[in-house]
């Protein structure tokens, strides 16, 4: 159909009810700039200690008001995307570009064997040509555990990718499917292979967790496989040659499923390890993984998963062939960013893991303003984009003949072989991989720079938001997981900030200005953590003290911060309820929002600033994935877990009883001393403060003093902190 040849892959859509919002922005602005209004011409005049908390809180006041300047700018202009998948099929399906994938996974106490399976599975069963798919696997961890799964997951997949086929089933990761499957009653034929293939997936789960747990592989099963002989040479987790084995090689004509269609090609690789050399952590990883793809399937479009993200729809290969396949706007696009999405939330998420606004509002509204940047899972990449190239009008590939390039003639264990220099530590010796080629090396985000960089060279990326999210990874389900995650992205952001790659002025020039300033909320989230500090603290202090900070409450000026407020939780709680949350989930997302600006951000900022003076390093930690079945209990009650002593705590529960305490002493001023009313005019705006920040700690005062389970505060952090509130309380009233 010539006609068809016009017709585009994909369609762009700006978000409705812009107008709305810029009259609400517009709206806030003014209130903000009357609040400063207020603050400059009301100000005490001695230079008193009440001068002084008046003037921290208008600096407060004036950072909130250029962060939400920034929030505005990141949604005025939000567009969604649609696909044509049919239209990619008429005219690309016998055409259709190989697809390498990486799965990454570090260590297989923190992330289990079977979750790693369960992604790789679920990845090799794209609805997508099985000839032209190369799944591998990157195992930091170097562990055989790991490698045992992924050969039980090899034998599996030759029944398991008929059977996705055949019952055209959902998701594809088998734990997934089987969780919430209802078995076909209506033919029982078809309800005997159904169960035959659920016993299968049982057995295999079994094996695989005993091995784990027994942190020993059986003698036998040693046996079965040469792989198996290369940990013999193995030192340790740090110490250790590189391990390549093609599990499947897709190449191979007996390689086939049980119903004789080809199979995927499968390939495990550990790469080298040595204490001497720096191993870059997943960066490094990905960086070996795209140079030992290169030499056996060199597909020209990668897609990179975490190992606990597993694809919960099997066209999505195919949506993000849309993009990079269109014929008049896909020759520029170097990455598709799928926003994360998770599987394990409970209805009211109540550690805000699921960053609702930040993956449906936010990340539409980047792509709007210039491209989102790349999270590091979930993004089908440009393979060329990602090694380094830089855009120009010669990049435009013609994809009907990309598959007909030479491919490699050499068997599996010779190429097996000549890999293993690709993946060894001294390959990226005087090197531009980690600098100009691949992942960026020396940052916690490596992700976020790596895709700035990729914008930087003239590419354009992608946010693709399907109403059916394309891939479920597990959220943290306890506070100190949530915490100490967001401490590292935090971090992160703060020191590309500080860095030469700063947004500012690495892109000044290279990409457009309102994208440049949409990067700052989160290059600037660390930084948040001392004006909420100081709002969270100093009024409840100066309550008890008897220094007003606010308007009376009979005052005209009470109106832009009234204003300010409410219209703001509105629009906040507004724009939660339309991404799908709860009422109770916005104010969860509220709780967490204090807690991560008054722990994780100012740990985050403190250690970025010790490292920049050379006073620290860094360590990248991963959140684990596993937690014991009282947690997972807790997490499914929405009962917030506390449990083991962190600073991070020390500080939330001081900071909510010291509200406690001046919430208390508020009231009693009011009550005893307030006879003509003047005190309660004066002092209202700090008592509502105090008494939203009380409402707001509920939890903390719950699990400090009433729950008796091991979610509770531990008891050192309730002595430490009930000291630290009562001192600063002394010392205000002094
Ligand atoms: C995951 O896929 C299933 C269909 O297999 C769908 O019902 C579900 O809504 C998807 N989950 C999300 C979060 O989109
Ligand atoms: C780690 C964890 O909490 N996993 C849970 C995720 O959700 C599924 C289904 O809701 C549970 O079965 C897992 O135990």
């Amino acid at each position: 159909m010539a006609q068809d040849i016009h017709l585009p892959l994909f369609e762009t859509k700006s978000a409705k009810g812009r107008i709305l919002f810029q009259l609400y922005a517009a709206s806030l602005v003014v209130s903000i700039c009357l609040i400063y209004a207020y603050r400059v011409s009301y100000s005490p005049v001695d230079g008193g200690i009440e001068w002084w908390a008046w003037i921290g809180l208008f600096v407060a006041e004036l950072w909130f008001g250029f962060y939400c300047l920034l929030m505005i700018l990141v949604r005025l202009n939000p567009v969604h995307r649609y696909t044509f998948r049919d239209r990619l099929s008429q005219r690309y399906e016998k055409d259709l570009p190989g697809i390498d994938i990486f799965v990454c996974t570090a260590d297989p106490s923190i992330e289990p064997p079977i979750i790693v399976i369960n992604t790789v599975l679920s990845v090799m069963a794209y609805d997508y040509p099985q000839e032209k798919l190369s799944v591998y696997l990157s195992d930091d961890g170097g562990s055989d555990l790991t490698f045992y799964a992924l050969l039980e997951a090899s034998r599996f997949s030759k029944i398991w990718l008929p059977f996705c086929k055949k019952f055209k089933i959902e998701p594809r990761s088998p734990e997934a499917y089987f969780c919430t499957a209802i078995e076909p009653l209506d033919d029982p034929l078809k309800a005997r292979e159904w169960h035959s293939i659920k016993k299968s997936y049982e057995e295999m789960k079994m094996l695989i967790e005993t091995t784990t747990k027994l942190r020993q592989i059986p003698k036998a099963v040693r046996k079965e496989h040469r792989g198996f002989r290369e940990w013999d040479f193995v030192t340790s987790q740090r110490d250790h040659q590189t391990i390549l084995q093609i599990l499947i090689d897709g190449r191979d004509p007996k390689a086939v499923d049980v119903e004789g269609q080809p199979l995927p090609t499968l390939v495990y690789l550990s790469r080298e390890k040595r204490p001497q050399y720096h191993h870059n952590f997943k960066a490094g990883a990905m960086n070996a993984l795209i140079r030992t793809s290169s030499r056996i399937s060199n597909s020209p479009v990668i897609l990179n998963v975490d190992c606990d993200m597993y694809s919960n729809n099997s066209e999505s290969i195919r949506d993000a062939l849309c993009f990079f396949l269109d014929e008049c706007q896909g020759h520029n696009i170097a990455y598709v960013q799928f926003p994360q999405s998770f599987a394990n939330l409970t209805k009211n998420d109540v550690y805000a893991s699921s960053l609702l606004v930040t993956y449906r509002v936010e990340i539409e509204g980047y792509d709007g303003n210039g491209g989102p940047p790349y999270i590091g899972t979930g993004c089908f990449h440009r393979r060329d984009a990602l090694c380094g190239e830089k855009y120009n009008r010669e990049c435009k590939v013609d994809w009907k003949s990309v598959n007909h390039q030479g491919k490699v003639e050499e068997s599996a264990s010779v190429l097996e072989e000549t890999c293993k220099v690709l993946a060894s530590c001294t390959y990226e010796e005087d090197t531009e991989w980690g600098k100009e080629m691949g992942l960026k090396y020396g940052c916690p985000v490596e992700d976020i720079i790596t895709g700035l960089c990729i914008q930087c060279r003239g590419w354009r990326s992608i946010c693709f938001n399907p109403e059916r999210k394309g891939f479920l990874g597990v959220a943290p389900t306890t506070l100190l997981q949530s915490l100490v995650q967001h401490k590292r992205w935090a971090e992160g952001h703060l020191q590309i900030f500080l860095s030469k790659y700063s947004t500012l002025w690495y892109g000044h020039g290279r990409i457009p200005l309102k994208l440049q300033l949409s990067y700052l909320p989160y290059s600037l989230w660390a930084a948040n953590c001392w004006p909420t500090l100081y709002y969270a603290a100093i009024p409840s202090l100066c309550l008890l003290r008897g220094i007003s900070l606010f308007p009376k409450i009979s005052s005209p000026w009470t109106l832009p911060f009234v204003y300010a407020i409410f219209a703001n939780s509105l629009y906040s709680l507004g724009e939660f309820l339309w991404c799908g949350g709860t009422v109770q989930g916005w104010w969860n997302d509220q709780r967490m929002w204090l807690f991560k600006r008054t722990t994780s951000y100012l740990f985050g900022f403190i250690d970025t600033i010790l490292n920049r003076l050379g006073l620290a390093k860094s360590a990248f930690a991963i959140t684990e994935k596993t937690v014991d079945e009282e947690v997972t209990h807790r997490y499914e009650k929405e009962l917030m877990e506390f449990g083991s002593p962190s600073p991070m705590l020390n500080i939330i529960a001081t900071i909510a009883l010291l509200n406690i305490i001046s919430f208390v002493g508020g009231i009693r001023r009011v009550v005893i001393v307030d006879a003509q009313r003047e005190v309660f005019d004066q002092f209202a705006w700090q008592i509502l403060l105090c008494g939203v920040l009380v409402y707001i700690n509920m939890p903390v005062y719950q699990v400090t003093f009433f729950r008796k389970d091991n979610g509770r505060m531990p008891t050192s952090t309730t002595y430490w902190s009930i000291l630290c509130a009562l001192l600063a309380c002394a010392i205000a009233m002094l």
